[in-house]
Parts: structure tokens; C-alpha cells; sequence
């Protein structure tokens, strides 16, 4: 199995399963990720993902030997491409929060899928590393976009032209991920997380995350309008009734995550 599901209550996490190849992403591992972020969505007491990788490393990205030959003769990178932005779009698009606990190194496709995703921790000794242009590629899944806006532009340059490893403390300090975690509290950190957002207005936080997408591109303008709209549709939410009612009545809210 190239993808482990677990259930926990209100969440799933979602490992990585290539350990002897550092998770490096194949054909079977796609077809598997993109299944069981499929099952995750339509469970309806799933509320969070947990996605992380089983072994010493988190992704190593493609795996460099399963790259398939197109009619030119040449590898059919469009076709690989295709995968991962369909990933990328679907673990963006899911309408919960997905953790990434980034358990090893995570180069190439493998960096760049963890930070696809909306709370990024890594163990202390984890790193990050675009390594494209160690094979004359450019950062993919999202790279080039998601770099420049998480570091800005000078660090995305040099992070993507040198391909140097990057560690998770650094990674931190830096604003490419949420916080490096001492290698042996990860998982339990990830879990604690995972667990207390499956209990969180589930719609709220999707709905945040798509706000938050479309103010990549939006002015301040039409994001306000934006805003107003979002927040009319969620003031129809039980999540928000109870949320009031519960601080009114200055206790822990209930939520539920339904419509
Ligand atoms: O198809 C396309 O190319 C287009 C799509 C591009 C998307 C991409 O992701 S491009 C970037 C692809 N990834 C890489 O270039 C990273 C390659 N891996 C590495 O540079 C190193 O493995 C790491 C820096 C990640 C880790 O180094 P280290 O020394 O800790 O481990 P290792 O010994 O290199 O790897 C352990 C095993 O995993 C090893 O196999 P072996 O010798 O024990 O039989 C190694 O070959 C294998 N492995 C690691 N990465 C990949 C891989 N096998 C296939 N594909 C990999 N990406």
C-alpha cells in the first residue's frame, strides 16, 4: 500500500507509504493520495486531515524513475504535471484543514505538496529543498507562487535557484511553515492539532481558506465585497449560532461542522 489511511475520531490521517524511496511520489501513490483525500471528503465525520510521511522522509518528490515516455520519445512531464496539479487544486480546494507534519526531508514535489497544505509542522530535523534545478526543472506544484508569497522574493531566488536544503527551524523563522517541532513530540503535536480542529467550525475554516485563496489575486476592493458575502453566508451557519450562544452563555461551543 503506497497510501496508509488511519481513522481517528473526527480526522484522518493520511501517510506516505514509499519509505524505502523516501516517499517519492509514483503513479500508484498518486491514484492512492487522490483516493483517500476523496474518502476523506465525502466522510461526513471527517472533519481534518493529518498528512505525513511513514520512514525517515517525508516526500522525495517524483520518483525520478517512474517518469513515463511520451509519443516524441521524450518523458511526458505534461502528463506527470497533470497529477500533481490535480492534487495540489484538490488538497487546496478540500473543504476541511489539513495538517502537514513534515516528519523527514521533503525535496522537490515533496516540499512543495507540504506547503500546499494550511499548517505546516516539521520536525527539527527536517529540511526543505527545491530541488528542480538540480535536475533542470523549475519548482512545481504551486512552487513558484507559493515560495515568493510565504519568504518573499529574494529567499524564494535563492531557495529555488540553489537548491539548498532548507532546515525547519529556519523554515520557521522564515514564514514557510507554521513551526519545527522536536523530532519526538511531531507526531503527538500534529495529532493534538489535527484533533482540536476536527472539533472547530469546519465551514468557517473552509471558508477561510478560500477567502484567503482569493486574496491572492483580489483587490482590497472586491475582497471586502468578498468578505461581506462570506460572512453572510456563514451568519445562516449553525456553527456561528452556537458560537455566539455558547460565549454568551460563557461556555466551550459545540460545533458541529454541518450546513
Ligand atoms: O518527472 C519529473 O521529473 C517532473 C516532476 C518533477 C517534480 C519533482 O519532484 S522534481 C524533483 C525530484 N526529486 C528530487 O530530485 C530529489 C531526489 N532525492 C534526493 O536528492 C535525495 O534522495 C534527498 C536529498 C531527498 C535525500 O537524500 P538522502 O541521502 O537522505 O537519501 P538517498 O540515499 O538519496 O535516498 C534514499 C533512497 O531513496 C535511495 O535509494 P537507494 O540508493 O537506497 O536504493 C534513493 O535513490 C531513493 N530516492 C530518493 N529520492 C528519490 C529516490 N528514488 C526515486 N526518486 C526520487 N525522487
Amino acid at each position: 500500500m503506497t497510501v496508509l489511511v488511519e481513522k481517528h475520531a473526527g480526522y484522518r490521517q493520511i501517510s506516505l507509504n514509499r519509505p524505502d524511496r523516501l516517499n517519492a511520489l509514483n503513479a500508484d501513490m498518486h491514484g492512492a493520495l487522490m483516493a483517500a483525500l476523496g474518502e476523506a471528503e465525502t466522510d461526513r465525520e471527517c472533519r481534518a486531515i493529518l498528512l505525513t510521511g511513514a520512514g525517515r522522509g517525508f516526500c522525495a518528490g517524483q520518483d525520478l524513475a517512474d517518469v513515463q515516455v511520451g509519443d516524441t520519445g521524450a518523458p511526458d512531464l505534461k502528463a506527470v504535471l497533470e497529477r500533481y496539479n490535480t492534487l495540489v487544486r484538490t488538497l487546496r480546494g478540500l473543504a476541511m484543514p489539513v495538517v502537514c507534519a513534515v516528519n523527514g526531508v521533503a525535496a522537490g514535489a515533496g516540499a512543495n505538496l507540504a506547503l500546499a497544505c494550511d499548517i505546516v509542522l516539521a520536525a527539527k530535523s527536517a529540511s526543505f529543498i527545491q530541488a528542480f534545478s538540480r535536475i533542470g526543472l523549475i519548482p512545481d506544484c504551486g512552487g513558484t507562487w507559493l515560495l515568493p508569497r510565504l519568504v518573499g522574493a529574494a529567499r524564494a531566488r535563492a531557495l529555488a535557484i540553489l537548491a539548498e536544503p532548507l532546515p525547519a527551524e529556519r523554515a520557521a523563522e522564515w514564514g514557510l511553515i507554521w513551526q519545527a517541532v522536536e523530532d519526538a513530540a511531531l507526531m503527538e503535536t500534529a495529532h493534538k492539532l489535527t484533533a482540536r480542529l476536527a472539533t472547530q467550525a469546519t465551514i468557517g475554516i473552509a471558508t477561510t481558506k478560500r477567502a484567503l485563496d482569493a486574496a491572492e489575486t483580489n483587490t482590497l476592493d472586491a475582497q471586502l465585497d468578498l468578505e461581506r458575502d462570506l460572512q453572510h453566508e456563514l451568519g445562516g451557519s449553525p456553527d456561528y449560532a452556537e458560537g455566539v450562544r455558547a460565549f454568551l452563555e460563557k461556555r466551550a461551543p459545540n460545533f458541529t461542522g454541518r450546513r
